[in-house]
């Protein structure tokens, strides 16, 4: 298809979707609780549909009335032994936390998703499960979905993480909530606490000091009311475009500030671009974000601050192009297990549109700035590189064309005619 195009910058208001990863939550936490859960905002795309179907074919009563979701919890006891293969869509979120729900059912089950998640690692999820008793294996006893669940009783266990995964953690929370005694995780960096914080919304206890988190089986979660903030993985996008396209004064409504995700915010902050936070609503972790036009100046990006804005570093990239100096990007080589290898898809597509982006086995090391031109770009299928391109696309009088755009219907199924209307 032919990307939007503007003459001028980012104006008006907008208020970006429902963040995906505490929607999909949401259903879980609902699910595995007793009595009702209400879900205000749930983010209705591909991928937090998909955490949906998977619930109701393990017999839990989910439905949408127009406006809200609603849950029908009966606890952990009550899910049922599923008729067919789980299906997980393009979603890792939904496979990799659902396997922490099943590792400790008493039932057998089999879950898969389709071929790109069918590629994304499984390992990192598997391996603590094992350790807590959890019987999985993958396709011909290997890491790679479908993966077979054996009903298990689990044990809690200290464990160390390797890798800084907000998916590994939360799927331990789950079965750690299933299994007999404490369980307690180190992480290895700080991820998104979304899990955590809906384990004590819906009741249940949970110890968190800096990088440990204990929790104890057995607990009794009780159902709620969820307000799903809006994501600023979303919100990512208007961030950029309205800080390089002249002229923009944008309001963002009601955004996801949860510490565990701004990394965007501070790294935009320090390369110079104008944010603002207004409105905070305290309880539901949001703001108002006000963005005018600013000039941008590179920057090193690693360490802590990676997992608290890993899905935002194909759009922080395009930033980065339009820049003054050099960005280095290190420490994220998990882009490269995501929809697909996020460094290679970057960095091949805005080179194809004028950029000098150099990847790296852990990163990107970007050159600005560089003028864009117009090109046939592809998506990779990736829902996040395909609204990226349609950012870089709106920094350039010419023509660009995107392949496979239909992949942003993962996250963002309203996206072209949200950003129509800021133009
Ligand atoms: O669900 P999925 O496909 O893994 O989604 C992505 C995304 O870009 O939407 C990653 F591809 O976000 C992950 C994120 O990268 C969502 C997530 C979560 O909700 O817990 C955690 C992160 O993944 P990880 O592997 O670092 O734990």
């Amino acid at each position: 298809m032919k990307l939007l195009k503007t003459k001028a910058g980012l104006t008006g208001e907008l208020t970006v979707p429902a963040d995906k990863s505490i929607s999909h939550r949401s259903i879980m936490f609902g699910a595995i609780s007793h009595g009702k859960t209400t879900v205000h905002n749930f983010l209705r795309a591909e991928d937090c549909l998909s955490t949906v179907a998977v619930f109701k074919a393990l017999g839990v009563t989910v439905h949408d009335d127009g406006t809200d979701i609603i849950v029908e919890g009966k606890g952990f006891d009550q899910l049922q032994a599923p008729n067919n293969m789980l299906d997980a869509g393009n979603s890792g979120t939904t496979l990799r936390l659902v396997l922490g729900i099943l590792a400790g059912q008493p039932f057998n089950s089999k879950i898969a998703g389709d071929a790109s998640l069918n590629r994304r690692p499984m390992e990192r999820v598997m391996g603590p499960l094992r350790k807590m008793g959890g019987n999985l294996q993958g396709k011909t006893g290997g890491e790679f979905p479908p993966i077979e669940v054996q009903g298990s009783e689990l044990s809690g266990i200290t464990y160390e993480m390797t890798i800084a995964s907000a998916q590994v953690k939360s799927a331990i929370l789950f079965a750690a909530l299933q299994a007999d005694g404490l369980t307690t995780i180190i992480e290895k960096e700080k991820s998104r606490n979304h899990t955590e914080e809906m384990i004590k919304q819906f009741g249940g206890e949970i110890l968190v000091e800096d990088k440990t988190i204990t929790v104890s089986g057995g607990q009794k979660l009780t159902g709620q009311e969820v307000t799903v903030p809006g994501d600023i993985s979303s919100a990512a996008f208007y961030l950029v475009a309205a800080t390089l396209l002249p002229e923009s004064d944008l309001r963002l409504n009601h955004v996801g500030v949860n510490p565990t995700r701004t990394g965007i915010l501070d790294v935009l902050a320090e390369m110079g671009a104008d944010i603002q936070h207004v409105a905070l609503d305290k309880k539901n972790q949001a703001a108002d974000l006000l963005i005018k036009t600013a000039a941008l100046k590179g920057t090193e990006i690693g360490g802590e601050i990676i997992p608290r804005l890993i899905d935002e570093l194909p759009i922080i990239a395009l930033a980065a192009t339009q820049a003054e100096g050099t960005t280095v990007i290190r420490d994220a080589q998990e882009l490269k297990v995501k929809e697909t290898n996020r460094i290679d898809a970057t960095a091949l597509e805005l080179n194809k549109l004028g950029a000098n982006i150099e990847a790296t086995d852990d990163g990107m090391i970007i050159h600005g700035p560089t003028p864009l031109h117009g090109g046939v770009v592809d998506s990779h299928g990736d829902h996040r590189i395909g609204m990226m391109l349609q950012i870089a696309a709106l920094l350039t009088d010419e023509t660009v064309e995107l392949n496979n755009p239909e992949a942003i219907n993962i996250s963002y199924p309203d996206f072209f005619t949200d950003l129509s209307s800021l133009i």
